[in-house]
């Protein structure tokens, strides 16, 4: 019988799916050498939150398959599992509605100002009825440019013309003919987009290319009315150069899910800013979607070590090998 590491708990009903097949090791990730040597041991792993490095693979010979609860890969040497002949499976499409929902809220909420108000009140500051120092800015009409028109990008797409009346400018590595059809989107170069956006809307993965595609010098080129939302990945903004923008006014505020460094530190700039709103990392984070994505990770894992898996493949060229 096959053997499984899991350095993620999974719900009861996954995780006696995957009993059904192999043999499944628990391992606390925050137990870093347990991991390495339940690793040494598996024929797969099944997990998330963890960067899985090379070294920790060295001496896991019988290692066939690592699958993800993520569509993010950023936590994987891929190009390494692919030397190793290792498959790596991933959970794209089951969170991309909900993903692009947790968007949609950091673009209300930061326009709105929706978590500063709510504080406000719970203070007992409402006392007279509001003023201009509680409005916000609209959102319905404006402009939302989105950088990274894929699956999660096309669903914030699709939330931004067809339920709020937004134009929608893209960048991406190719066109994306349904969402110019059926959104009006209109790629553009990223100049362009950061000129003309109300909403700058980060939906890339974190590669070497897009490792702060955002920096000082895109955000001066940002309106300064504009708000910038981030829920990919924390690398792809210099966090030092968004602090600083949102501190001299450059941009107008920031609806941020990801971090450098997360958990977010307590003494992070960030969160004394009023037109900050922060979010742990809640991308997925609906108990329906994270239980789709664990049930996603464990058939991916069974039909991987089967030799049977051809979707979610993340390192597709491991199997010519
Ligand atoms: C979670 C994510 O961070 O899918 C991703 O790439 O960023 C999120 O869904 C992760 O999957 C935690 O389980």
């Amino acid at each position: 019988m096959n053997k499984i590491v899991a350095w993620k708990s999974l719900p009861e009903d996954v995780l006696a799916y995957l009993q059904q097949h192999a043999q499944v090791v628990q391992v606390d990730p925050s137990q870093h050498d347990a991991l390495v040597a339940a690793l040494r041991d598996a024929d797969g792993g099944i997990g998330a939150s963890v960067q899985i490095t090379p070294a920790m693979l060295e001496g896991a010979s019988r290692l066939k398959a690592l699958s993800t609860i993520s569509v993010g890969y950023d936590q994987f040497d891929v190009a390494d599992l692919t030397r190793r002949g290792i498959v790596l499976a991933h959970t794209p499409d089951v969170l991309t509605e909900s993903t692009a929902d947790t968007v949609f809220s950091l673009i209300l909420a930061s326009a709105r100002r929706v978590v500063e108000l709510a504080d406000w009140v719970k203070a007992g500051q409402w006392r007279t009825s509001i003023g201009p120092a509680q409005f916000g800015l609209d959102v319905q009409g404006k402009t939302i440019g989105i950088v990274g028109l894929g699956r999660i990008g096309g669903a914030v797409a699709r939330r931004a013309a067809h339920g709020f009346n937004m134009k929608v400018l893209y960048t991406n590595r190719s066109a994306n003919h349904q969402a110019e059809q059926a959104y009006g989107a209109r790629r553009v170069e990223l100049a362009e987009l950061l000129a003309q956006s109300d909403f700058v809307c980060l939906q890339v993965p974190l590669t070497r290319e897009t490792r702060h595609l955002i920096g000082a010098a895109e955000l001066r080129a940002m309106k300064k009315s504009a708000i910038l939302i981030n829920a990919s990945r924390g690398a792809t903004v210099d966090e030092p150069a968004l602090i600083e923008a949102l501190r001299n006014g450059t941009i107008h505020g920031a609806g941020l899910d990801v971090f450098d460094t997360e958990p977010l530190p307590a003494d992070s700039p960030l969160l004394a800013m009023p037109n900050v709103v922060a979010l742990p990392h809640i991308g997925s984070a609906t108990h329906e979607t994270r239980h789709a994505m664990a049930l996603n990770a464990a058939e991916n894992l069974v039909a991987a070590l089967d030799g049977t898996l051809t979707t979610n493949i993340v390192n597709r060229d491991v199997l010519a090998k």
